[in-house]
């Protein structure tokens, strides 16, 4: 069962309209929250004027954060391991000033939702307008707005990595190519925006919150804190979710606002985001700007790596520093780099908060490094495919060890893979061979092709523990209760495909549930691409104590030694003899039975196991991007893309395919299109569809896909993640076709998103 390509089971639901999202519960009596945002970037609150919307018809109530005190500073930095943070406490409205367009300052309360949007257009809110910190290299000077007051300073955390003699690479290097690369400011758009439900119960003093999140576990630990509650007093429920890719990670207001309002009204409470809101209220990503150095020998062996860089981080860190540290990990990618220093700073500005976005880093160290590598093998005069080949780590180096620490603490070491391998299979894939002539015929005619390439690598499967419950019910069916919550990346299908091979039975009788604190007692959540790892091998140990357990009960049932049981297909039988067996069923029934508990020593086919992992392990890949561009207008059209990853062993190779493909399209958007620009005094110019250009159908090829299976040695099912790494090369691989379709004498493309504009050369 592990290995094959299953459809996914939960399709057929959400394809049939029958996904159980948080705005589809029927809770009784609901009140619905509207948000009044802050028009300014940085400004005073002078007054709030609710009474126009505490007239209308409707409106239950109009709230500040006078009102509700529970959330003042309810949102401190996450304690993220890695890098720490200036402290702060951020409060679910906003505490006299505001810091960003889009904060939240109050909220009305209706029993209908659209009631409730009305009384928020009609709240008037009295700002004193402040200078604002935008430009994050603006910010960093003396005299710079600051952000937080209390810091003196708007760098909230600076990263630095570092091995071998930099200076000495520098010496004596024959070509030194040094770029300052810039990478546009994303957001995640998943299918459903966030959303958020509460039901307060009086008499048992519990709180039930349904949430579109990636961590049901931090959102109740924040808001058990803010009311005060013990932790199993808040039950936090992430029904299906449309889509989070990062975003749904941190903690956000809303989800303290709305608990907070379900205990203070009595009555339900729920907030929908809609889209165009989601642009100001959930987080962007990706804005970073480098100065990168990549130093070479006259044959491009790769001497030396530095880059210092800037994230511009928005007003505050719900994620902490965490991007800084896997940006600046992944910059040495898959080669061999003798000395490398990094130096990251995050930085606030009066913007939008970022967090982690499929990849986290990932694309921009990818983009500065793969770039700069191109660029040099230009310099050099020799073929980019060459230069990558001179320089990757060869199959039989590894375990490869770095020389750096990830953020998790532990030696960078990667566990397996064969890269020059990967790369051959990229190039054969998109017919790279071949390539050159058909760019110089199609030159020949006037039109710009070009062929990009980008490996990179991800770490995947993060610690710190996530487990598993495996249990057999009276009918025989086989349920999975995990903690971490699934966003649409088929863990239902996955981890059952686990739970079904350990234990031999169908797929069918495999039920799989996450994302629910009141079913599993921890998790961390779902995000850097852990869940296959870390929950997928928990689960393969749960089910083989339950199979254990079956053959216990079995062989007291059938007066045999225990390994004399054969468990196949769902039931146990006395080896030898198929005719003498028991079904799981049956078996459940009777691992009830008083003597079985006394022997086995709890009651129930159940069990639950934990993995908390010692190192990461490393997937990694290879992208080619075939290109054409329109000398005259510049748009950029790609023609083809071909993906090899390496993720391990797969557990349903057609899921991983759509990973890919899914992370391979957004990777282009990056490259391409999507960008959320400010003006100077800190508005949103790209708050809309209309302006924040996602890529559409029509504008990606088929995503070719093929993969390579080097099993990790760090855990039993030689698995590597995948979700987030296929977003990670995009960029890089379409802006390195796009300079191969320019030429020599073409501008130099040194940022993302690529803008038409700066490539036309109208005749
Ligand atoms: N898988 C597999 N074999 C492997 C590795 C993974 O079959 N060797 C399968 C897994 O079982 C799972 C999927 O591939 O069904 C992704 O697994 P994994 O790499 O472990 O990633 P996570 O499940 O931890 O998901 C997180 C990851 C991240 S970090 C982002 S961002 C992202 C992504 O997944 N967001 C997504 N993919 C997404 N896909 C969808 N549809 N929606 C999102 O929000």
């Amino acid at each position: 069962m592990i290995g094959r390509p299953v459809r996914r089971r939960e399709d057929l639901r959400f394809l049939t309209s029958r996904g159980r999202y948080v705005a589809d519960l029927a809770l009784d009596r609901a009140a619905h929250v509207a948000v009044v945002r802050s028009q300014h970037a940085h400004a005073r609150i002078l007054r709030v004027d609710a009474s126009a919307a505490r007239a209308l018809s409707g409106v239950l109530g109009v709230f500040t954060l006078g009102d509700l005190p529970e959330l003042r500073g309810a949102l401190p930095p996450p304690v993220v391991p890695g890098v720490a943070v200036k402290p702060y406490r951020q409060s679910a409205l906003a505490d006299g000033a505001v810091r960003f367009v889009g904060e939240a300052v109050a909220v009305v309360v209706a029993a209908d939702p659209y009631v409730a949007a009305d009384g928020a257009a009609v709240v008037s809110v009295e700002y004193a307008p402040l200078p604002a910190a935008v430009d994050p290299e603006g910010a960093v000077e003396p005299g710079a707005p600051l952000v937080h007051a209390d810091w003196g300073t708007n760098v909230a955390a600076t990263v630095t990595l570092e091995m071998g003699d930099l200076e000495a690479a520098l010496r004596q290097a024959a070509l030194v190519v040094t770029r300052r690369v810039r990478c546009g400011r994303l957001t995640a758009l998943p299918l459903e925006p966030r959303a958020v439900a509460a039901r307060w119960d009086a008499p048992t003093a519990g709180l039930h919150v349904w949430s579109s999140t990636q961590m049901p576990y931090g959102v109740r630990q924040r808001i058990a804190e803010a009311l005060g509650l013990a932790p199993d007093a808040v039950r936090v429920t992430a029904p299906d979710v449309g889509g989070g890719f990062g975003a749904k990670g941190p903690v956000y207001p809303e989800e303290l606002i709305v608990a907070t309002l379900a205990r203070r009204l009595g009555r339900p409470v729920c907030w929908n985001d809609t889209r165009s809101g989601s642009f100001l209220s959930t987080t962007h990503a990706g804005d970073q700007l480098h100065t990168a150095t990549l130093a070479l020998a006259g044959d491009g062996t790769i001497l030396g790596l530095a880059d210092d860089f800037l994230i511009d981080a928005g007003a505050y860190l719900p994620r902490g520093a965490v991007v800084a540290g896997v940006t600046a990990a992944h910059l040495v990618g898959l080669y061999r780099v003798p000395a490398f220093r990094c130096r990251g700073r995050v930085v606030v500005t009066h913007k939008v908060p970022s967090a982690p976005y499929r990849g986290a880093g990932r694309p921009q160290a990818t983009f500065v490094a793969e770039r700069l590598m191109d660029i040099a093998a230009r310099e050099l005069g020799l073929d980019p495919a060459d230069l990558r080949r001179r320089n990757l780590i060869a199959a039989a180096e590894i375990p490869y060890d770095r020389g750096l620490l990830y953020r998790d603490g532990m030696p960078m070491v990667h566990d397996s893979g064969d890269y020059p391998a990967l790369l051959a299979k990229a190039l054969e894939g998109a017919g790279y061979a071949t390539f050159r002539a058909r760019q110089a015929a199609a030159r020949r005619q006037g039109r710009l092709l070009g062929i990009g390439i980008a490996t990179y690598n991800e770490a995947t499967g993060i610690g710190p523990h996530e487990g598993a419950c495996v249990g057999v019910e009276s009918d025989g069916r086989v349920r999975v209760t995990v903690g971490a919550p699934c966003q649409g990346q088929g863990h239902e299908t996955t981890l059952a495909q686990v739970c079904a091979e350990r234990l031999d039975v169908s797929l069918d009788c495999v039920a799989v549930i996450g994302g629910d604190t009141g079913r599993f007692p921890t998790s961390a959540g779902t995000y850097a691409s852990r869940v296959a790892v870390i929950v997928g091998n928990a689960v393969a140990l749960a089910a083989e104590a339950v199979r254990d357990k079956a053959r216990s009960v079995a062989a007291r049932a059938l007066e045999c030694d225990p390994h004399d049981i054969v468990l196949a297909e769902g039931r146990a039988h006395v080896k030898g003899a198929p005719d003498r067996g028991l079904g799981l069923a049956e078996l459940a029934t009777l691992a009830q039975r008083p003597d079985v508990v006394r022997a086995l020593g709890e009651p129930g086919l159940a069990a639950t196991r934990y993995v908390s992992p010692t190192s990461v392990t490393w997937a990694s890949g290879v992208h080619v991007a075939t290109v054409e561009v329109d000398g005259e207008t510049g748009a950029v059209r790609v023609l083809a893309y071909h993906a090899v990853h390496d993720a391990g062993h797969e557990i349903n190779p057609l899921i991983v395919e759509g990973q890919t493909q899914g992370g391979a399209v957004q990777g282009i958007g990056a490259a391409l299109g999507e960008e959320i620009v400010y003006d100077a005094s800190g508005q949103v110019l790209t708050g809309s569809l209309m302006d924040y250009a996602l890529p559409r159908a029509d504008s990606v090829p088929a995503i070719g896909v093929a993969s390579s299976d080097s099993p990790s040695p760090l855990n039993p099912l030689g698995l590597k993640g995948t979700g987030e790494g296929s977003a990670v090369p995009g960029p890089a691989a379409i802006a390195n076709a796009v300079a191969d379709a320019l030429g020599p004498g073409g501008p130099e493309i040194i940022a993302v998103p690529i803008r038409a504009r700066e490539l036309a050369r109208p005749s």
